[in-house]
């Protein structure tokens, strides 16, 4: 029955479902958590208040951890205490996410104090540091997070990290038969974990680790799913695998390594049974437009049954007419748009079916291609989905934003895409989910030229709407009511977290971005972001500036470390990102001290010290190994200075981080090149190109080098011609490697060529071939050699007038070269290709010609090779009448 409750509390299951079941007091935590009353749960729980004028900075967590024990450890089952953590950390998310406030501050349950003074606050914030990031200072109740951090740890493995010398085990954690409590507390740790990391700039150190090792595996769903009674519906097991795997996708994103969670989307979207594509449209944006425009779209359906979807209490229905909010486009003929080119190229094309079901977004490229399920949708008055799949599309939005270069255009539209569906649909909105969706569409509306206007005034009143006092008409909300404190939190664990003030912050960057410098400060200094502001001074130059305030922070909180190490950066000041580490375990700092030794500043005095740079660079991985640009550094210091071994686990990292990224497996692939694994490296190399290599030469030339040490001649061959592709425009004929065709061709000229109709070219044959007879003579300007290997592959092909023409053409670039007359090394080849070509009219000249029946390559072939050595006789003349090569030229003729 425990597990039950708490699988119950876990979904954010509605209140009712809870009440039917045997009262206890863990099911009345559990209705109280679930009617959004989770204040209540905590005055329950305290029998005792603490007595905060003990608390030190340095007594602070035994004090807390003290209370723990008496207070709940030790009166509680765990199922109980497990709640209880529940109940603080809802409220800190209460408190500074989502709203609507407790009624009573956490000074004032756990204190007995109205207000709690600075420097208690402080050492409750600083105590929630992540690897010396200081936590948002300003944020409200820190102590109820620390609260449910703690009681979680003791829950769990009992393992702290609030304990900066203490590693963390992260080996799996979980399997199977966890005891399913445990496996519960687990599951929450990490969303506290994540909660926590949402307070601070950047994740780094142990935090994002454990909290993704819980994750990490599917047996976390399995032990709790397991510890149900036998008696549970499918449906609600169902639920708990759905959120399983939004939530680790959310967890990928929050600890940016957003490149693993393809497969958890997959998994979900089949798990929902899900349908969406995106296709081409015609749309108005507005009413007022006449002309429509070419425009993406997503057809997208949930599976359920309708009234499943729809709630069945819709808050006040709201005008969805606010022009400043809300302008819905009108679509007409959907699919018939032609697709841009890249948004289909980008993905790998699956030919039988014209649906590319690709990466993130599934495209239909033609409206036949379109699911039968989806084309039968209005695509102007299209179905509410369930949330969970609302929520898979903000996660896979979240996805494609996170691994798209910033400010492409054809992401936005496809951001925006995903955004409109959520936006624009039937039935009423989540609160929660729509409100974030507006939010991100302010963004990328802030991203387009022709929106940003409208776009930053979103974003304003968006900031506004969105905090507390909200009662508005644009976004749906029972004001005041408690019913919304409940709405407000269902999704919020399976969404990224956003704080309430980063929402400024937000905007902050956004007036950034648009230059407006002044504005951005001015919300960074309201919301005591330093860091944050000097950094904005330092992008735009003014470091004077950035530096005073740096220096103000320190002197305000010597212990933030992140604040030593941007002074660092402004400075380039190695003993302030030593500093920095000391106090904090800092991770960027020891980055910044590996950049510095391995490159340092001229005035420094210092010489590059690679081997002090990894050293750094080790430490920051081994706090932080989730850095994909810190592995990619390292693995280029030991590339250069020859640490192979080093190299070859750095961009092992980086590509198991980032599979799609071809540099790192193309530096992978030079690593085991150096390490004589030549195998290895050829697969890198070709998972390399089958990234989004096309333009990177250099790529393909170690891809060709090595698939020739392998002896994989289709391979060679494929490089070879992709490289004159890209060098072709630039280079002409001298793209070519010489070396390398001659050693293709010689390849292709021993095999047989297939003499009656049954057989059939090989791909090696067809594709050489292709290339010397049709690609190679539309670039060959002055190259008699080239020739002379077209005239040879034309020979093997059996036929000999067209081997015939190529010697008549290696001849004539030759005879044209005006520098024939005063080069005799010129003269000389000249009299080679001569020799060559009387040589060809006498061997192929009587061959049976092209057109069979008696006619032969080359009727007057005798005329012809002596006009031939006529015409450079009569260059030659004058110049060169007395050389080696006028005798042998008038030997040739005598032969004729
Ligand atoms: C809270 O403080 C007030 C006055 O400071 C005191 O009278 C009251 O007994 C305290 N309550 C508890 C539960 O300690
Ligand atoms: C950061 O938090 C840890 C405990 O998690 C604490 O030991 C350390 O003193 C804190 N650092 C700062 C600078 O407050
Ligand atoms: C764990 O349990 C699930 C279902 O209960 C089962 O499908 C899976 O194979 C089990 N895994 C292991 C490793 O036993
Ligand atoms: C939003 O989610 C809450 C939480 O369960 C639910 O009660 C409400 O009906 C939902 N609202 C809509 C309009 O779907
Ligand atoms: C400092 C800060 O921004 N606190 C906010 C925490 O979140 C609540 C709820 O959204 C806001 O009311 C607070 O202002
Ligand atoms: C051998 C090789 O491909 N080295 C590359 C590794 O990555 C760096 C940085 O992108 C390149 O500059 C090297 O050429």
């Amino acid at each position: 029955m425990d597990v039950l409750l708490h699988c119950h509390i876990l979904l954010a299951s509605d209140q009712t479902a809870v009440e039917s079941l045997p009262e206890s007091s863990l099911s009345s935590a559990a209705t109280q958590i679930l009617s959004g009353f989770s204040n209540e749960v905590i005055n329950k729980a305290i029998f005792e208040s603490i007595n905060i004028e003990q608390i030190t900075k340095s007594n602070a967590l035994d004090t807390l951890k003290q209370w723990i024990n008496e207070n709940v450890l030790s009166r509680h089952s765990s199922p109980e205490s497990l709640a209880i953590a529940i109940a603080f950390l809802q409220c800190f998310i209460q408190n500074n996410f989502t709203g609507q406030s407790t009624p009573l501050s956490s000074s004032q349950t756990l204190f007995n104090r109205s207000e709690l003074d600075e420097t208690h606050t402080s050492i409750f914030t600083e105590l929630l540091n992540v690897s010396g990031q200081l936590t948002y200072e300003l944020c409200d109740d820190p102590v109820y997070l620390l609260l449910s951090l703690l009681i979680l740890e003791e829950l769990t493995d009992g393992k702290t990290l609030f304990d900066s010398d203490c590693e963390p085990d992260v080996e799996k954690v979980i399997s199977n038969d966890t005891d399913p409590i445990v496996a519960l507390s687990y599951w929450w740790r990490s969303r506290a974990l994540l909660v926590q990391l949402s307070l601070v700039s950047e994740p780094n150190g142990y935090h994002p680790i454990v909290a993704s090792s819980i994750l990490d595996s599917i047996d976390l769903a399995h032990a709790i799913s397991n510890g149900l009674p036998a008696e549970t519906e499918e449906s609600f097991k169902k639920q708990i695998y759905v959120i399983y795997y939004l939530e680790h996708c959310r967890c990928l994103l929050a600890i940016q390594t957003e490149h693993l969670c393809l497969p958890s989307l997959t998994k979900v979207k089949k798990l929902t049974d899900f349908e969406f594509v995106l296709t081409g449209a015609k749309a108005k944006r507005t009413k007022f437009q006449q002309v429509a425009h070419s425009g993406l779209i997503i057809l997208a359906k949930s599976s359920l049954p309708e009234e499943a979807v729809s709630a069945v209490d819709s808050p006040d229905t709201f005008e969805l007419n606010s022009d400043l909010l809300l302008e819905k486009p009108q679509f007409d003929a959907i699919g018939n748009e032609h697709l841009d080119e890249q948004i289909v190229k980008k993905q790998k094309s699956d030919e039988t079916d014209g649906v590319i079901s690709d990466k993130i977004l599934p495209i239909a490229v033609r409206q036949e291609f379109i699911p039968p399920s989806l084309q039968e949708l209005d695509p102007n008055n299209q179905p509410a989905l369930t949330q969970y799949d609302n929520i898979q599309l903000l996660l896979r939005m979240y996805t494609i934003r996170q691994t798209s270069p910033a400010n492409n255009p054809l992401v936005e539209e496809e951001l925006g895409a995903l955004i409109s569906r959520l936006v624009y649909q039937d039935g009423a909105k989540n609160w929660t989910i729509f409100s974030r969706a507006l939010w991100e569409r302010s963004i990328v509306e802030t991203k387009r030229a022709k929106t940003i206007e409208r776009g930053l005034l979103q974003m304003q009143s968006l900031v506004e709407e969105l905090g507390l006092k909200i009662s508005t008409k644009m976004i749906p909300d029972r004001a005041n009511s408690v019913e919304s404190t409940k709405q407000r939190l269902k999704y919020i664990h399976q969404l990224p977290l956003i704080p309430r003030w980063s929402l400024d912050a937000t905007l902050a960057e956004k007036y950034m971005s648009l230059g407006v410098l002044r504005s951005a400060v001015e919300i960074y200094e309201r919301l005591h972001m330093e860091c944050e502001a000097a950094l904005c001074y330092a992008a735009v130059g003014e470091e004077k500036q950035a530096e005073q305030i740096i220096v103000k922070c320190i002197e305000r909180n010597p212990k933030n470390a992140r604040a030593y190490s941007i002074l660092g950066d402004i400075r380039q000041d190695p003993s302030l990102w030593e500093k920095s580490w000391e106090i904090g375990r800092y991770v960027n700092a020891k980055t910044s001290l590996g950049r510095y030794y391995y490159n340092p500043p001229r005035d420094s005095g210092l010489d590059r010290d690679h081997a002090v740079a990894l050293k750094h660079l080790n430490d920051a991985l081994r706090i932080f190994p989730l850095s994909f640009d810190t592995w990619y550094f390292y693995g280029c210091i030991g590339l250069e200075f020859g640490k192979m071994n080093l190299a070859a686990e750095a961009f092992s990292r980086c590509v198991a981080l980032d599979e799609t990224h071809s540099l790192s497996w193309s530096n992978l692939s030079a690593a085991y090149v150096q390490l004589d694994k030549l195998k290895e490296a050829y697969s890198c190399l070709k998972r390399a190109i089958s990234s989004d290599a096309r333009k990177n030469w250099r790529i393909w030339d170690n891809y060709m080098i090595v698939s020739m040490k392998l002896g994989e001649w289709d391979d060679v061959l494929l490089a070879f011609r992709h490289l004159v592709e890209l060098r072709r425009d630039q280079a002409g004929e001298t793209s070519v490697d010489l070396p390398i065709l001659e050693k293709l061709i010689e390849i292709l000229v021993s095999t047989d060529y297939p003499t009656d109709s049954s057989q059939r070219l090989t791909h090696y044959q067809h594709s050489c071939m292709e290339f010397v007879c049709d690609i190679l003579p539309s670039l060959v300007t002055t190259s008699a050699r080239l020739w002379k290997l077209a005239a040879k592959v034309e020979l093997w092909r059996k036929r000999p007038w067209m081997a015939l023409a190529c010697h008549e053409k290696a001849f004539r670039a030759v005879s044209h070269n005006p520098e024939l007359t005063i080069d005799e090394k010129i003269w000389n080849d000249c009299i080679d290709v001569c020799e060559d070509l009387v040589a060809a009219y006498e061997s192929l000249g009587e061959m049976e010609g092209k057109h069979g029946a008696g006619d032969v390559v080359c009727q007057n072939w005798n005329y012809k090779a002596r006009s031939s050595i006529k015409t450079l006789m009569s260059r030659g003349k004058n110049y060169w009448e007395d050389s080696d090569g006028w005798d042998r030229l008038v030997e040739l003729k005598s032969t004729l």
